[in-house]
């Protein structure tokens, strides 16, 4: 089976080129600028079904290298299941997500990681990988990092908060790290002070202080630039490769510019609601409805600048990716888990259907350009994780992972709109953007075409990851 699509605008982070692409099977064979005769003339009436993308962006599928499908926390678990999620992200133009496999303290990492294969496989609707949380450090379980390295796992996440949870101490960081700096693999960190969050968090409960919004007020942004600054000396110490995820405070975005200065390898990743999102406009909702938009990192201060400064940075290539942390709750029954209680509330937002339409209205808004936005949602996830030219690209022999953008459509996001997420709200409710996925092609499949939804699950299939593809 051939496809043509014909007449589009092929944006890559080089820039836009007016190109023809022929997709066979699962892969892109050519991409043809026009007047390129090498494929003979008529390319259209060799192929099997042409789309004519005339006025359109043809796109990388999106990388989202950040997601938790089913993800034990605080009590209950992600709403979204692999079927559930990989669909919405599917329709929103993602087409590889990159989940986190967990090992709690006590288990075997190799055990953990077959669990995730088990939750995952023949249950996807789109490609997928993983990375793989390292809740307890030891013997064993750094042993099980060069292993996993050979088995296409090639990230590893760690944890400065939730103590006695998923956390480590600062030896557990080092040795971890040794690990990673001898085989090439990728440290993810997740920079907050947790000692110092679980005192505030002790002090404002006995204040009576129990609303959603203290869960940012508990969490200030010193305790990211500490610990993003901490991760990175210990990084800088053990030659480390580090990746922060999830930043929101400008001031822990400054450290990592600093170390980037240096020629350091450290990166930086943000997420859509830090972005978009703050503590003034949606934490603070009357009642319990800020519940809806706790997650961690916290949504920070508008007043505080730090939007801005995201964007910014984004720009600066400081901050390299904007990934989803999708971690969907459903309001009733699991965000309620933390009626009178901040501290109890299951942290996190869904948004992995439309992290590439919110970032596409900061090409409209002017804040990036277009082949950034192409850079910071597909091929830099893809190139950072070791999934590139398979992914992230347009390219003759690339997998046919393609989306068709209108950007003369509209999206608007609400509950009772573009809404697949297995959630019972909309953390995105009432935002309108200008641009629209029109066609989504996973593996030379359409998986969504003008609204409509022709993917399955059972198509996804787990890759194996080489390492990053930006250490020096
Ligand atoms: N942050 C979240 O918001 N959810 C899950 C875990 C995390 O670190
Ligand atoms: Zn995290
Ligand atoms: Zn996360």
């Amino acid at each position: 089976m051939t496809t043509l699509i014909k007449n589009g605008l092929v944006i890559s982070p080089q820039g836009a080129i007016p190109s023809d692409v022929l997709i066979d099977g699962e892969k892109i064979v050519a991409v043809l600028t026009p007047g390129d005769t090498s494929l003979g003339t008529n390319l259209s009436a060799g192929a099997d079904r042409v789309i004519d993308a005339a006025g359109k962006y043809v796109i990388p599928g999106g990388v989202d290298a950040h997601t938790h499908m089913e993800l034990p926390f605080g009590g209950t678990f992600a709403s979204d299941t692999f079927d559930t999620g990989t669909r919405a992200a599917a329709w929103g133009g993602t087409t590889t997500i990159i989940d986190f496999a967990v090992q709690k303290y006590g288990e075997r990492v190799q055990d953990s990681l077959a669990a995730w294969h088990e939750k995952a496989g023949g249950n996807t609707h789109i490609d997928y990988s993983f990375h793989q949380i390292i809740g307890g450090v030891d013997d064993d379980s750094l042993k099980a990092m060069d292993e996993l390295v050979n088995e296409g796992i090639t990230s590893f996440k760690l944890f400065m908060a939730y103590p006695g949870v998923f956390y480590s101490d600062d030896g557990q960081i080092v040795r971890a790290m040794q690990s990673a700096a001898n085989n090439g693999s990728m440290i993810m960190m997740h920079a907050e002070n947790g000692l110092a969050i679980d005192v505030l968090v002790s002090q404002a409960l006995a204040a009576g202080n129990t609303d959603p919004k203290y869960h940012s007020l508990t969490r200030p942004w010193e305790t990211e630039a500490e610990a993003t600054n901490r991760a990175i000396m210990l990084a800088r110490m053990t030659g480390a490769p580090l990746y922060i995820v999830h930043m929101s405070a400008k001031q822990a975005v400054q450290v990592v510019q600093a170390a980037k200065n240096e020629a350091l390898n450290v990166f930086g990743e943000t997420c859509p609601q830090y972005l978009y999102l703050s503590l003034e406009e949606q934490l603070s909702q009357p009642g319990f409805e800020g519940a809806k938009w706790v997650c961690s990192t916290p949504l920070r201060s508008k007043a505080e600048g730090h939007q801005d400064e995201l964007w910014k940075y984004l720009r600066t290539n400081d901050l390299s990716i904007v990934s989803t942390d999708h971690c969907p709750f459903c309001f009733k029954e699991q965000k309620e888990l933390g009626l009178g209680n901040f501290s109890a509330i299951p942290n996190g937002i869904g948004s992995v259907e439309h992290r590439l339409d919110l970032l596409y209205q900061g090409v409209v808004d002017g804040k990036i350009s277009l082949h950034r936005w192409v850079e910071i949602c597909s091929t830099t996830p893809a190139r950072m994780f070791g999934l590139y030219p398979q992914k992230g690209v347009i390219a003759p022999g690339s997998d046919a992972d393609i989306v068709i953008y209108d950007p003369a459509g509209r999206t608007e996001i609400g509950f009772h709109k573009t809404h697949h997420m297995n959630m019972d709200h909309s953390a995105w409710e009432g935002f309108n953007i200008e641009g629209h996925v029109d066609t989504v092609i996973s593996r030379g499949k359409i998986v969504v075409d003008n609204n409509e939804y022709l993917g399955h699950m059972g198509h996804g299939k787990f890759i194996k990851r080489g390492l990053s593809q930006y250490l020096i």
